[in-house]
């Protein structure tokens, strides 16, 4: 077990991502619940992760699943009680893994006390509480797009003015100019460390200092300034208290400010960068390009060197939002199992802290629905619009089964019986066909399963200081079928090699790793040379 009296714990721990409404259901009402994860704490503990990020459990109407908040200081009746949260911090804990709560602050359900008392008058006291703007219906006062389709803007005929969303209309924008609002959530923040918690995700933080006058949604003017204000009203009363922020607008300068040295903002933030990738120039995600190997490398090679020693990576290459990694830039048909430790080993080497996604460690991947049959919110709002524009629906489809958010939201694979193992009842979301095949039973089951692999990656980074301290320089950056780099302490040198292909490449080792050890490999025994097929390997060296 990690030692977590040490303020940067965090910084040698890996974390697993729950999607509660889809980890486990109890109850036989198709849904996920608390006791679901409690029932499985020991198969986190086993595989050794420090920590849990758990998406929103709070009460909420669930139009975004869950990340539509209507009490924060309660918890959604679907997922269980109060009681069933805190004995899961306990019990949690008691296996020396930390609960890091989703906090969502940009935004509340529209069936917030808050928002339904900003909706009675303009002179309520909560009227202030979101962002309102005068206009005549069809008049909205500007252009501006919420992220699931429409407009940003919706109107309330009541008080003749617009709300604004960034997201959907059930979720309005809070408004941090207001000191009150603040104020408010600072107390709700303390409500949950007293509790236990141990951390927090930060929903799109950069989002939260919004000037819908000038356009501006991400990294608004008094960003920093909040971010401060928040950490020192909250974070900072607990040292060691680990917080992410999820900011798809980072860079890396604006990253050094958020994780910066002092701690006076974030632990780290989950940046984006490479998810954009493999996407048409100037397009969205929806407009499919190949992954370009070569400035995938370049872009972690960035953030790795300009973070190191000025601030402090996350590494992730899946979450609720993002389609199933082997599915996206691996191979999930005869390589599944070799990618998907392939892609592990890339992401694990490198300087950070990594979080895996519930069925990562399992290798599960995308899968194919009638539209009908979808439930996100976001997969409808970019359907609706794109046909009515005219887009051909094979073309449609065809991004949804590569980027869809439901890809990763499919129940997880426990066991090849009755709906996977996930419930009894009638899963909200279709379980993956394939669920009889890959599921956690038979990766535990199989001692060359992705689950032992990514446990041995997980144990690695304890016992392996240069994990987490090493430098970082690609090997043979301008390869379109390889990423390989190393890692140097003044003592000991780290090459990870990993073939992005299904063909044989021909690889040469960096000087000086003839004598290295071999802490671990996808296919055997590596050999200097040549890469088999999405082969991947670890070795140190002394310097
Ligand atoms: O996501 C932020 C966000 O910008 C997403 O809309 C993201 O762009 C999209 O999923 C990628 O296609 C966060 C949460 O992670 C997401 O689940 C929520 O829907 C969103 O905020 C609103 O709270």
């Amino acid at each position: 077990m990690l030692d977590k009296t040490k303020p940067d714990w965090w910084k040698s721990a890996v974390f697993y991502q729950i999607y509660p409404k889809s980890f486990q259901d109890t109850d036989g009402d198709g849904v996920g619940d608390l006791r679901g994860i409690l029932s499985h704490l020991d198969y986190l503990a086993k595989l050794g992760v420090d920590g849990i990020w758990l998406s929103p459990v709070y009460a909420s109407p669930q139009a975004d699943n869950g990340y539509d908040i209507s009490d924060y200081q309660a918890i959604n009746s679907d997922f269980g009680t109060m009681e069933d949260m805190e004995e899961l911090i306990a019990q949690a804990r008691a296996r020396g893994i930390s609960i890091i709560m989703d906090l969502v602050l940009n935004h509340t359900s529209d069936e917030h006390r808050w928002f339904q008392e900003a909706c009675k008058s303009r002179e309520n006291s909560y009227h202030d509480y979101y962002v309102w703007r005068d206009g005549a219906p069809d008049m909205p006062p500007n252009d501006m797009k919420a992220a699931f389709g429409g407009s940003a803007w919706t109107y309330v005929p009541a008080l003749g003015q617009y709300y604004f969303h960034q997201f959907a209309v059930k979720q309005p924008d809070l408004n941090w100019d207001n000191p009150a609002v603040r104020r408010e959530l600072y107390q709700m923040i303390r409500f949950w460390m007293d509790k236990g918690i141990e951390g927090f995700r930060l929903d799109v933080i950069d989002q939260i200092a919004k000037d819908p006058d000038r356009k501006i949604t991400a990294n608004g003017p008094r960003l920093h300034e909040f971010l401060q204000e928040l950490s020192r009203e909250t974070f900072q009363r607990r040292p060691g208290l680990v917080t992410v922020g999820e900011a798809w607008g980072a860079n890396v300068e604006r990253a050094r400010l958020y994780s910066n040295q002092d701690g006076s903002e974030l632990s780290m933030v989950f940046q984006f960068e490479q998810m954009g990738l493999d996407q048409q120039p100037g397009g969205e995600k929806w407009d499919l390009a190949p992954l370009p190997l070569v400035r995938l490398k370049e872009s972690f090679a960035h953030w790795q060197q300009g973070l190191y020693g000025q601030g402090w990576n996350s590494l992730f290459l899946d979450n609720h939002d993002l389609p199933r990694i082997v599915s996206r830039w691996g191979d999930d048909g005869k390589w599944r199992v070799r990618s998907a430790k392939m892609l592990a080993t890339m992401l694990h080497g490198m300087q950070g802290t990594p979080y895996i996604y519930q069925g990562e460690e399992l290798g599960m991947t995308n899968i194919r629905l009638p539209i009908e049959q979808y439930v996100d919110i976001e997969i409808h709002g970019m359907y609706a619009e794109r046909i009515a524009r005219g887009d051909n629906p094979a073309d449609v489809m065809a991004s949804i089964y590569a980027k869809g958010r439901d890809n990763a939201r499919t129940p997880m694979q426990w066991s090849d019986g009755e709906n996977a193992g996930f419930t009894t009842g009638t899963p909200w979301l279709p379980v993956n066909p394939n669920y009889r095949e890959i599921n956690a039973a038979a990766a535990l089951a199989d001692p060359d399963s992705v689950f032992y692999y990514y446990q041995k990656l997980i144990r690695l980074r304890k016992e392996h200081p240069i994990f987490r301290e090493g430098d970082f320089e690609l090997v043979d950056a301008k390869s379109e079928q390889i990423f390989a780099y190393l890692r140097r302490t003044e003592n000991e040198t780290l090459l990870v090699a990993c073939n992005f292909t299904g063909e044989t490449v021909p690889f040469v080792w960096p000087e000086g790793f003839g004598e290295a050890a071999l802490l671990i490999s996808n296919c055997g025994e590596p050999e200097n040379g040549t890469l088999r097929p999405y082969e991947a390997f670890m070795l140190l060296g002394r310097r």
